[in-house]
């Protein structure tokens, strides 16, 4: 049956109404195949078109998309087109995002400087700008220490560090500052109070949030998908930020040893002075960056020789299985210039081992934004 109305084609297969209706919008959760788009105020539950299936073209929540075949009954649409992206996190995934917000609390679970230098390495190869949280500030009193080292750490560094409760409210309306008419991302291991921020920031949300495992003193994996929510801050200002699922092991998979130090600024001023040009500075005889390793925090350093010993592991499993994550961000090198970062929209697989590898990554943005331990739960 078709019919015509207000200068809109409407057609019904399969006891559907569908109309013609073409709109754009963005994607702000996948659970499994069914993807959701805003646009405007509504919210569609979307299906990628078989086409795009097809084409194994990767989706990731922030991506700019358009749909069509849209029911008015259901709020059922078909997405049909994904837009270039201006930039792309792997982990936590999530596309078009101007700033990363790594959370960290100050105790339960206490402050680990590895995993927070290992997310603010991931946003930095990413090319994202990122900013410290320490949260759970109202636990501070055995932690002074650790308090005082966090700004001391990352300030010299560049690093805005903002420190909050969810608790209490501390620091709230500094973070709210901080997020005001931005597309940001929470970012942070299991339990560290992401989704308690969120809700501090908005109590109308009301997100699941959970105790940290009494047993293991981690974070049980409340947040189970990555979600970009639109947040009020004041009058006629909005933001939108993304809760996500913290992770509670992350390593260093997609770069080669020799790729780390770019991810360190201090490390990377000092190596220019090395000895030798492929010089790792680990042990290497006129390694500046180890003579002048009193300029650099120990923490920093420690974490920095923990990521270059993955990417040795990374660098060993490719060589013995000749199998390269490839990565969605590509660098381009020119003299004279900075390294630029790429970013591309979904594209065709070419060959099959790059297929495989591009099937991972759309299996893990898709399927299931989350990883964790089978231990961490209870
Ligand atoms: N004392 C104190 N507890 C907090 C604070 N923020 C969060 N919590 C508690 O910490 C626990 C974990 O908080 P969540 O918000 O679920 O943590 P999350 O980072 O979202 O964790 P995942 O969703 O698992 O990644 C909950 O019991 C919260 O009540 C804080 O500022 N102070
Ligand atoms: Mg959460
Ligand atoms: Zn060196």
């Amino acid at each position: 049956m078709v019919k015509y109305g207000l200068g809109l084609l409407i057609f019904c297969q399969k006891n559907q109404v569908k109309t013609n209706l073409s709109l754009t919008g963005k994607i702000i959760k996948i659970h499994s195949d069914f993807i959701y788009v805003r646009s405007g105020d509504k919210v569609y539950e979307c299906r990628l078109r078989d086409r795009l299936k097809k084409e194994k073209t990767e989706i990731f929540t922030g991506d700019h998309v358009r749909i069509e075949e849209i029911s008015p009954e259901t709020d059922q649409a078909a997405i049909t087109e994904v837009f270039e992206r201006k930039n792309l996190m792997q982990r936590p995934s999530i596309a078009n995002i101007d700033q990363v917000i790594i959370v960290a609390s100050l105790a339960e679970p206490g402050l680990d400087f590895l995993q927070l230098n290992r997310y603010l390495c991931l946003a930095k190869l990413n090319g994202i700008p990122a900013l410290i949280c320490i949260n759970k500030i109202d636990l501070r009193d055995n932690e002074e220490k650790m308090f005082n080292q966090a700004r001391s750490i990352y300030e010299p560094l560049g690093y805005k560090v903002i420190f909050t409760s969810a608790l209490d409210g501390s620091g709230i309306k500094h973070l709210q500052s901080c997020i005001c008419e931005k597309v940001s991302v929470l970012a942070g291991m299991s339990g560290v109070g992401k989704s308690s921020l969120l809700n501090k920031l908005n109590p109308e949300l009301n997100l699941r949030t959970k105790n940290v495992s009494l047993k293991s003193g981690r974070g049980i994996h409340t947040t189970r998908h990555t979600e970009l929510i639109e947040i009020p801050v004041s009058e006629g200002q909005s933001c939108q930020i993304a809760d996500t699922p913290g992770f509670s092991y992350l390593k260093f998979d997609t770069i080669m040893p020799s790729e780390v130090m770019d991810l360190f600024d201090e490390i990377k001023k000092l190596s220019t002075k090395c000895h030798f040009s492929d010089c790792l500075h680990l042990e290497e005889a006129g390694c500046n960056v180890v003579s002048n390793l009193n300029k650099i925090d120990e923490s920093r350093y420690l974490s920095y020789k923990t990521f270059v010993k993955e990417a040795f592991e990374y660098k060993k499993h490719i060589t013995s299985t000749g199998q390269k994550q490839e990565m969605t961000v590509k660098t381009i090198d020119s003299p004279g210039k900075e390294k630029t970062r790429i970013f591309k929209a979904g594209s065709r697989a070419k060959e099959d081992s790059r297929r495989k590898s591009r099937q991972k990554i759309n299996r893990v943005s898709i399927m299931d934004d989350v990883y964790y331990n089978k231990d961490d739960f209870e």
